[in-house]
């Protein structure tokens, strides 16, 4: 096992990390930027190293700054937490050649699923069901106009370097589709300095469920069910829930062995999650992620493991420390995002806490990196903190996150804990009723 961790991230995921290295008597580097001195992170960590100034370009996303700090401090692992370098396959590969252990997957799988179109060819290669659609790429228009015509309209035009949401285009018939691919194509290339498209059948109203799979990098995987993350605005989740409200048992017990097989099958190590649309009772691929991701915590509550442990287990060559009989779903968890962030229009909102108080109890878990007295810089996300909460089923989680949000106090910047406390008084949350367009629809008729 290893002595000492650098953790190469800020905010509530650092004091995730740090969190997990203390319970496995490991210590901790927090690193961090000149405008983040005063941060929790480095306050909690055992030692800090300064590795540049604000700008991210310049200190959490610098490799050199992080294998110098890892040189000084004597750190043997970095744990990357999400976003950053979380999904950098040329930054593992620059750490295996410094003798540093990575936190994540091999570069290998990081790459494969970095590129959309490899990703779910090597899904579908896999067992893994996908969205109908072309076999690769789509070069030209007449090759668009074949597959769209083959799948059937509506269709989307995705990049194979997008992900998350950018570069898509959808076109409702063949009229619209000439524009949708060129305009698709240049935007693909402008943004990410790659063409490549793909075409795909395109779902008209599906959830976002995505499947946590874990594997230990020796051919052996798990998973632990899914999260229900349909609540989202313009691609950034907002809540997400576990288990998925529209899941059954039978569902996921197939979908999720079809993903344990999959990523046991290509030798992956530790955490990762496979994105699925999912409509009329079918799963459908769209895309891995690579990493921890920043709703682990629903995962963790209803299975009762900590990610964070396994993660650093298997990096060090440990086996996990479950089998996949002994993951069994206890109850409903749900997780707020507390952004600040101003609603309606949701604008960044940076600057001192005056006063904070975390809400607890049975149930609660809140992470989070504010204290009273803290500047929250403008140079990064706008995420504060997650509120997670655990019942013995959805009802008791709806309840207590009502009750655990009356007891936050976050004052002195806006937050969207406002939007959270209207959202639990519509009768599609307290139901479950709702897909992916259900919160932008619904902000538009609130907020407008
Ligand atoms: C789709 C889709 C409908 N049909 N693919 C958006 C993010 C990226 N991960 C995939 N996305 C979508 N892919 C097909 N074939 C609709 C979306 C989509 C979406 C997906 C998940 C959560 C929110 C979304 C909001 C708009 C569009």
């Amino acid at each position: 096992m290893f002595d000492k961790i650098l953790i190469a991230n800020r905010g509530e995921i650092a004091l995730r990390v740090i969190r997990a290295c203390r319970e496995m008597g490991i210590a901790s580097v927090a690193v961090h930027s000149t405008a983040d001195a005063d941060a929790m992170h480095v306050r909690m960590a055992d030692e800090s190293v300064c590795i540049g100034p604000p700008s991210s370009t310049h200190s959490y996303l610098s490799m050199p700054a992080l294998i110098s700090a890892c040189e000084i401090t004597g750190a043997q692992a970095i744990h990357p937490g999400y976003g950053f370098l979380s999904e950098n396959a040329g930054f593992v590969q620059m750490l295996e050649d410094h003798d540093i252990t990575f936190i994540g997957p091999r570069a290998e799988h990081i790459r494969i699923m970095g590129d959309k179109i490899t990703a779910k060819d090597t899904m579908k290669a896999l067992g893994v069901p996908c969205v109908p659609g072309s076999e690769g790429g789509v070069n030209d228009v007449d090759e668009a106009k074949q597959v769209a015509a083959q799948i059937g309209y509506p269709v989307i035009i995705k990049a194979t370097a997008g992900g998350g949401g950018r570069g898509m285009k959808v076109a409702e018939n063949e009229a619209g589709l000439e524009v949708a691919f060129r305009t698709a194509r240049s935007e693909a290339k402008a943004a990410f300095g790659n063409p490549d498209v793909y075409i795909e059948k395109y779902l008209q109203r599906p959830r976002h469920i995505e499947i946590q799979v874990f594997g230990d990098g020796k051919g052996r995987a798990v998973h632990l069910g899914e999260r229900d993350c349909s609540l989202q605005r313009r691609h950034q989740k907002v809540l997400e829930e576990a288990p998925g409200p529209a899941i059954t048992p039978e569902q996921r017990a197939r979908i999720g062995k079809v993903c344990a097989d999959a990523v046991a099958k290509i030798g992956y190590s530790g955490a990762g999650t496979i994105e699925f649309l999912f409509e009329d009772g079918e799963f459908y691929f769209i895309e891995m992620n690579t990493r921890l991701q920043v709703e682990h915590p629903v995962t963790e509550a209803i299975f009762g493991v900590d990610l964070v442990r396994q993660q650093i287990r298997v990096a060090a060559g440990l086996p996990m420390e479950f089998h996949q009989e002994d993951l069994v779903i206890n109850g409903h968890s749900i997780e707020v995002r507390i952004n600040a962030e101003k609603v309606p229009g949701f604008s960044p909102c940076p600057g001192k806490i005056t006063q904070y108080h975390a809400p607890g109890g049975l149930g609660v878990r809140m992470d989070s990196a504010l204290y009273q007295g803290y500047s929250i810089p403008p140079y990064y996300d706008s995420l504060i903190g997650k509120l997670i909460v655990h019942g013995r089923d959805r009802d008791e989680a709806l309840a207590r996150l009502s009750r655990a949000l009356g007891e936050l106090i976050v004052d002195g910047v806006d937050t969207t804990v406002p939007l959270f406390r209207d959202l639990l008084a519509e009768p599609d949350i307290q139901s479950g009723n709702y897909s992916i367009h259900w919160l932008e629809r619904w902000l538009a008729q609130h907020y407008a």
